[in-house]
Order: C-alpha cells, then sequence, then structure tokens
C-alpha cells in the first residue's frame, strides 16, 4: 500500500507541477537553490583530559559601561520639549530660533508621530519615544500627527 500511495504522491505532483507550468506561459525563474552553508571546519582541538575534566568557569571581560558626556552645545542652539499627551503636542505652538532643536516626547498611550511642513517626519512613536528635529531655517513651520490629522501643531523659528 505504502508503494501504491508513494506512486499516487508522485503523480500527483507531477500533475500538479505541468498543470502550474502550463498556466503560466512565462517562464518564473526557478527557485534557487539556497546557498551552501558554510563547512563547518571539522577541526576542533582535542581537550586533553585534565581540560575536559575540570568544569573552568568562563571568565569573559566584561566591558565597563561607557559614559558618554553629554554636552549640549555651549553657545545659541537650544533644545525645546514638546509633549505629546491625551492626543495633543503641549505646547502646540512653540517659538524656537534657528538652529534650535525640538524634541518631541511620546507620553501618550497611542502611538503618535509628528509630520512636519518641511518634510520631516517621525515614525510611529510608542509611549516613552521621543522624535527630535532641528530647525535651520526661519519660519512657521506647522506639523501634524500623521494617524490623527486633527492633533497640530506650529514651530516659529525666529
Ligand atoms: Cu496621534
Amino acid at each position: 500500500m505504502s508503494k501504491y500511495t508513494l506512486w499516487l504522491i508522485l503523480g500527483i505532483t507531477i500533475i500538479t507541477t505541468g498543470v502550474g507550468c502550463n498556466q503560466q506561459p512565462t517562464s518564473l525563474p526557478e527557485p534557487a537553490t539556497p546557498p551552501v552553508s558554510m563547512p563547518v571546519p571539522e577541526t576542533k582541538p582535542a581537550p586533553t583530559s585534565a581540560e575536559a575534566s575540570v568544569d573552568k568557569p568562563a571568565d569573559k571581560p566584561v566591558p565597563a559601561p561607557v559614559t558618554v558626556p553629554k554636552t549640549n552645545p555651549p553657545t545659541a542652539s537650544k533644545t525645546h520639549k514638546v509633549a505629546i499627551s491625551d492626543f495633543s503636542f503641549q505646547p502646540a505652538v512653540i517659538t524656537i530660533k534657528a538652529g534650535d532643536t525640538v524634541v518631541w516626547q511620546q507620553d501618550d498611550q497611542a502611538p503618535h508621530s509628528v509630520v512636519i511642513s518641511n518634510g520631516a517626519a517621525s515614525s510611529l512613536l510608542e509611549a516613552g519615544q521621543t522624535f527630535s528635529h532641528t530647525f535651520t531655517t526661519p519660519g512657521n513651520f506647522a506639523y501634524h500627527c500623521g494617524p490623527h490629522p486633527f492633533m497640530t501643531g506650529t514651530v516659529k523659528v525666529e
């Protein structure tokens, strides 16, 4: 019975493949054979009996935490924070100087984004995430939330 089943499956496969080919006159590229995985080197240093028996604790060097000092630019450029909360930007209108950076802090449970009229846009921000943008040219830049166009704000750059 198993031999009959095998032939049956083989026949169905051939028929299915043939039908598939007939229905698609354009020659589809055959699925590329997966690249041959890199051969694993067989040469393993044979552990000596002493090494094999002794359970050596792995002495991994723990990298020291690198603390990057946050140095704000000493001069003019400032950072201004706008909170995203309760489906609104707070404050909705801020006035900054050219070269200043605005940081939007997403504090809402719903995801929001910042889409600025100058073409800059954030990705969808989850609660706790931030988006910052530096405004280099003066002007009024309206922005809104992508999923919620009723959420609007303006950055006035002097
Ligand atoms: Cu939103």
